[in-house]
This record gives C-alpha cells, structure tokens and sequence, in this order.
C-alpha cells in the first residue's frame, strides 16, 4: 500500500464533516488502495465534540485510516498535509451585517493561510467549502506565499451538481449522462449555471443539452433561477443547510483534482482568474477547467453570447467587490 496521505479537514465538528470524512475515510476520493491520516481540526470550545467524531470514526473500523489526529491548532493540523478540505468558517449570525461576516473569515483565512505557508506541503491541494468560499480562499493563498497560487481553490461543484441534476430529471436521465455544465463565477446567488455548451447521452445519442430540453426559456429563467436559490431552498426545507450534497461535492471536486477530467469533459473549480474570459486576474472565478497529473486548465475558446457575457460580468463584478473589502480588512 502506498504511503500514507496526509489530509485535513477544517470545521471538523460540523455538519458537512460529518458526511465529508466518512466519504473521505474510505476511500472516496483519493482510493480504495491509498491509506490516509486524517487531521481534525476546529476550535477550542468545540474540541468535546469532535472527540466524539473522532469515536466514531474509531468505531467505523477503516483500514485505510492510519491514524486520527484532533486538534485545535493550526499548526499540528496543516503540518505536512497533501491534502486540505476548508470548511470551518464563520457562519453569518442575526444582525451580522456582510461587512462582519467579511471581516471574521478574513481573520479565520490568514491565520490558517500563515500556519499553511509555514508547515504543509509546498504540493499540498486545497478546496475552500467555508464562505464566503471564494473571496475566503483568495485570502488563505494571500498568507500562503510559499504555495503556488493554483494550489488554492474553492468549491463549486455542489453548484454544478445540482445544475446536473436538474438538467438530467427534466429529460428523464441518470446524471452521469449530463456532462460539461459549467458554473461561472461566485458561489453565491450571482453564480452563472451554463448549459450552452453542455452534452446530454439519449437514447445512446450524445445531443447539445439546449437541444434536447428544447425550451430556451426555461434555460435561460426557472433553471438557473432554481440552481442559484437551492441553498436557500435546502435551508427553508431542513431548517440546516445542505450538508450531504456539499460534502459530496468536496469529494467529488478532489477526487478529480487528484484523479484527473475523463476524455473531452470538464469540471467547474473556483481558481485564480489569469484573465481568461476577460475576468480580471486575482479574482477566484469559477471556471469550467480539465485535470491532468493533478493540475487545472481553463478550458479555453467557449463562445459566450451577449446574454452569458453579461451574467459573467455580473458574478465577476461582486466578487471584485467582494475581494476588495476583505482586502482592506487586511492589515499585514
Ligand atoms: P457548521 O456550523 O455545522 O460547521 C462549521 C464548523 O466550523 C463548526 O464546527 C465551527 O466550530 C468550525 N469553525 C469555525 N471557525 C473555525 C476556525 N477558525 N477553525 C476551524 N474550525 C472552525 O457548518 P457547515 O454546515 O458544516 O458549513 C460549513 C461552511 O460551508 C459554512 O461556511 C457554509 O456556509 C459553507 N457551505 C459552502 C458550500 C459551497 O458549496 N461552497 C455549500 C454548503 C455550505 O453552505
């Protein structure tokens, strides 16, 4: 069996590492045959808790899992790591306005961006869950220097999932017959789910998605409408929001990182804009992008129309904003 993966998981004791590290544990994401040491992190008041994730962890008896360490230290969680799932973050409270919630993260992202710089290693690939997730990971790379800036990304694969799969129950299909949807920009309302360029497999056909829903209308309103508000919906309905399918995501988001795109399909990653697609460079933009030897390509030469070119602005345009206020909370 190869050499054990170091991997960490932040916000450890909530609700999306709770599904995120049974996944993880057995090997989901990096293999059936790769044994892993997990590293738990969260803070302080929490540590009682995950003494009882950690149990139950124990008490899941996976091979794999070499060894378990929980802690609330920076320092002993990134030390060494491969790997790095971010889903500790401040949740935004009642009365909080986005200003605070801005600030908190920034805090939470360069302290555990300076603790990553200093003792992970310089290879190690990092997905942040915890929003808001793409402003958060421009703030982590900032602090990390010494790690490549494409080391860092953010998640929007629940995004595209749930596009996927609205996608595949309007046209009756499974949603691994739904390939090359994209998500652009924010994951936030402003987010752009894109099915222009997207494939659909019917009847052993592989067909353009607007082809086959054959309703422009709906593609261009309630989808995308539906997409953007599902968090929203997830909450109004479970009263928490989405924990199962975000953890699945985070999965499905590294497991290709490190196992790379099939063929001609892509995946959506929020990554460190190089101005492709006429996005200012700096911003982390959700792109739709190709995976070979564990590293992303923006997939290149999309045509975007006038309606999708004003819906990337759009999404670009908040996260510029985003990032400059977080920016300015930063006093290095
Ligand atoms: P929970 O509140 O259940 O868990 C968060 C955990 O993070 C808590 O245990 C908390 O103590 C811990 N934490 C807070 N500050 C920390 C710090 N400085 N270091 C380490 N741990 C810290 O939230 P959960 O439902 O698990 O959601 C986690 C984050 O994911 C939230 O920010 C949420 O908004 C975000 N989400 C992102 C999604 C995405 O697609 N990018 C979708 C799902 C989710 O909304």
């Amino acid at each position: 069996m190869a050499e054990p993966l170091k991997v960490v998981v932040t916000g450890a004791a909530g609700q999306i590492a709770y599904s995120l590290l049974y996944s993880v544990a057995k090997g989901d994401v990096f293999g059936y045959d790769q044994s892993l040491e997990l590293n738990l992190l969260d803070i302080t008041p929490m540590m009682e808790v995950l003494n009882g994730v950690v149990m139950e962890l124990q008490d899941c008896a996976i091979p794999l899992v070499k060894k378990i360490t929980a802690t609330d230290d920076p320092n002993v969680a990134f030390k060494d790591v491969n790997a790095a799932f971010m889903v500790g973050a401040m949740p935004r409270k009642d009365g909080m306005e986005r200003k605070d919630l801005l600030k908190a993260n920034v805090k939470i992202f360069k302290a555990q961006g300076q603790a990553m710089d200093k003792v992970a290693k310089k290879t190690v690939r990092v997905v942040v869950v915890g929003n808001p997730a793409n402003t958060n990971a421009c703030i982590l790379s900032r602090y990390a220097p010494s790690i490549p800036k494409e080391n860092f990304t953010c998640l929007t694969r629940l995004d595209q999932n749930r596009a996927q799969a609205q996608i595949a129950a309007r046209l009756g299909v499974t949603t691994d017959k739904v390939t090359n949807v994209i998500i652009w920009g924010n994951h936030s309302s402003t987010q752009f789910p894109d099915v222009a360029h997207a494939k659909v497999e019917l009847n052993g056909q592989v067909v353009p998605v607007p082809e086959a829903v054959k309703d422009d209308n709906y593609l261009k309103n309630d989808f995308i409408k539906t997409v953007q508000q599902r968090g929203a919906a997830v909450i109004k309905a479970r009263k928490l929001s989405s924990a199962m399918s975000a953890a699945k995501a985070a999965c499905d988001h590294m497991h290709d990182w490190f196992v790379g795109t099939k063929g001609s399909n892509w995946v959506s990653m929020g990554v460190i804009s190089d101005g492709s697609y006429g996005i200012k460079e700096g911003l982390m933009y959700s792109y739709p992008v190709q995976i070979k030897d564990k590293k992303w390509s923006i997939v290149q030469g999309l045509s975007i129309n006038e309606f999708a070119r004003e819906k990337l602005d759009a999404t670009a345009a908040e996260l510029d904003e985003e990032l400059e206020a977080a920016v300015a909370e930063c006093t290095d």
